[in-house]
C-alpha cells in the first residue's frame, strides 16, 4: 500500500491545526479506504448497512468512515461468508472505510446472559441457545474476515455506574491481557489497524495504568471505553480529559459511544478525535430529529401544522424537501418511509456539527464556537 510506505501501519495523522486555549485539534486521517479530516463521527451500521439509509447516501453526506459490529456480523453471514465475498466492503458495496468493535460490549450491554471468565465472553447464541465463546483470538479471526481499516480489541467492559473497584481493576488488567492475545492473533497487520481501549472506569489510578500499558503496545491509535454509560458528565468529561492528557498528540483518539451533540463539542475540545454512537439513528425511528437546541419530537401534536422544514441551515434531503408536518404526519403512519427521511437528517446533523468544529478549529473560533455551542443548548427554545 504504497501511501502508507512511510509508515509501520496502515494509518497516516496529521494535524493539520491545534487549537490554542483548548486540547482540540483537526486533523487528517488517512486509512486504506479513504482520507478524511478529524474530529470525526462515525453513523453506526450494525449488520454492514445503516438502518434506513443506502451507502449512496452515506457518501452524499460526505461520510466515508462508518461503523460495524463483530458480534452481528459473526453471527451472520460469519467469517467464513465474509472471507469467500472478499469481506464486508466488497460484500455490502461500501469503498469508504469501516471501523469493527470488537463484539464484547455489545453482547454485555444487548444480552444481560453475557458471563466473562479468562478466556473471554461467554452467552447465549440468540438463535439456538446454545453456549458461545468470544475470546480476543476468534473476535480477530472475524475481523480479519471483515477486512475493517480500523478493528477494535476485546476489552472486558464494566458498567461504571454499577460496579466497585475491583472489578474495574480486574477488568482493566484482563483488557491488557486479552489486547496482548488481539495483538498475536491479528493476520493482517498491514492492511487492518488495531486500536487498544483505555480502560478503568472513572479512577483516575485505574485510567492512568491503563493508558500508560497501552502506549507500550504502540499501535497506530487508540481508543477511550468504559464510559457513556450513566455517569455524571463532569465525571466522565473529568475521565476523558485525564485519559487524553496521557495518550500521544500524534496519534488518533477514538472515544467510544459518544454521540450527543454537546459531547461532542466538549470532548473535541478535550482532544478527542473520533466517535460513534447509535444514538442519532436510533432516536430518529422513535421520531425525534436533532437541532442545536435539543431535540423535536416530531410526533408531538404541535408539528402538525408547523410548514417550516426541521432546521433551514441543514442541507439534507429531508429538510430540502419536507415540513415538519409532513414528518409528523409520515412518523405517525408510515414507518419506513419516516425511519429513511428521520435518519437522513439525524446522520446530517452529526456530519454538519463535526464540519464546524473543524472549520472553527481551523478558524481560529473554536472557544467562541464552544461557548455559543453550549449557551445555545442550554437555552433549550423547543
Ligand atoms: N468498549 C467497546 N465498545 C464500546 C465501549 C467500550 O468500552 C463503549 C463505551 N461504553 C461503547 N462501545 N469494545
Ligand atoms: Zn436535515
Amino acid at each position: 500500500m504504497s501511501q502508507f510506505e512511510s509508515t509501520e501501519y496502515p494509518l497516516k495523522f496529521e494535524i493539520i491545526k491545534k487549537c490554542s486555549v483548548s486540547k482540540a485539534r483537526c486533523s487528517q486521517l488517512t486509512l486504506p479506504h479513504a482520507t478524511l479530516q478529524t474530529p470525526q463521527f462515525m453513523p453506526v451500521g450494525t449488520q454492514g448497512a445503516l438502518k434506513g439509509v443506502l451507502p449512496h447516501q452515506i457518501k452524499d453526506l460526505k461520510c466515508n468512515l462508518i461503523l460495524g459490529n463483530t458480534y452481528h456480523l459473526g453471527h451472520r453471514p460469519g467469517p467464513e461468508l465474509l472471507t469467500l465475498a472478499g469481506g464486508l466492503h466488497k460484500y455490502m458495496n461500501w469503498d469508504g472505510n469501516l471501523l469493527t468493535d470488537s463484539g464484547g460490549f455489545q453482547m454485555v450491554s444487548l444480552l444481560k446472559l453475557a458471563k466473562v471468565t479468562e478466556d473471554g465472553v461467554e452467552f447465549e447464541s440468540p438463535h439456538d441457545k446454545s453456549t458461545m465463546l468470544l475470546t480476543p483470538e476468534k473476535s480477530m479471526e472475524i475481523q480479519n474476515a471483515i477486512g475493517a481499516d480500523i478493528m477494535m480489541q476485546l476489552d472486558d467492559v464494566v458498567c461504571t455506574t454499577l460496579e466497585d473497584t475491583a472489578r474495574m481493576e480486574e477488568a482493566m488488567y484482563r483488557s491488557i491481557r486479552w489486547l496482548d492475545r488481539c495483538i498475536a492473533a491479528h493476520k493482517r497487520k498491514s492492511e487492518q489497524n488495531l486500536f487498544p481501549i483505555v480502560q478503568g472506569g472513572l479512577d483516575a489510578r485505574l485510567r492512568t495504568i491503563s493508558a500508560n500499558e497501552l502506549i507500550k503496545r504502540n499501535t497506530s491509535g487508540y481508543a477511550i471505553g468504559g464510559l457513556s454509560g450513566g455517569e455524571a458528565k463532569e465525571d466522565f468529561w473529568k475521565a476523558v480529559s485525564l485519559s487524553t492528557d496521557i495518550l500521544p498528540d500524534n496519534k488518533p483518539r477514538y472515544l467510544m459511544g459518544v454521540g450527543f451533540a454537546i459531547d461532542l463539542v466538549v470532548c473535541s475540545a478535550l482532544g478527542c478525535d473520533l466517535f460513534d454512537c447509535v444514538f442519532p439513528t436510533r432516536t430518529a425511528r422513535f421520531g425525534c430529529a436533532l437541532v442545536d437546541n435539543g431535540q423535536l419530537q416530531l410526533k408531538r401534536k404541535n408539528f402538525a401544522i408547523d410548514e417550516r422544514p426541521i432546521d433551514d441551515e441543514c442541507y439534507c434531503y429531508t429538510c430540502q424537501t419536507y415540513s415538519r408536518a409532513y414528518l409528523h404526519m409520515v412518523l405517525n403512519g408510515d414507518e419506513v418511509t419516516a425511519c429513511q427521511l428521520m435518519s437522513l437528517h439525524n446522520v446530517a446533523y452529526q456530519m454538519r456539527l463535526m464540519q464546524r468544529i473543524r472549520d472553527a478549529i481551523k478558524n481560529d473560533t473554536f472557544p467562541d464556537f464552544v461557548r455559543n455551542f453550549v449557551r445555545n443548548y442550554y437555552s433549550s427554545g423547543k
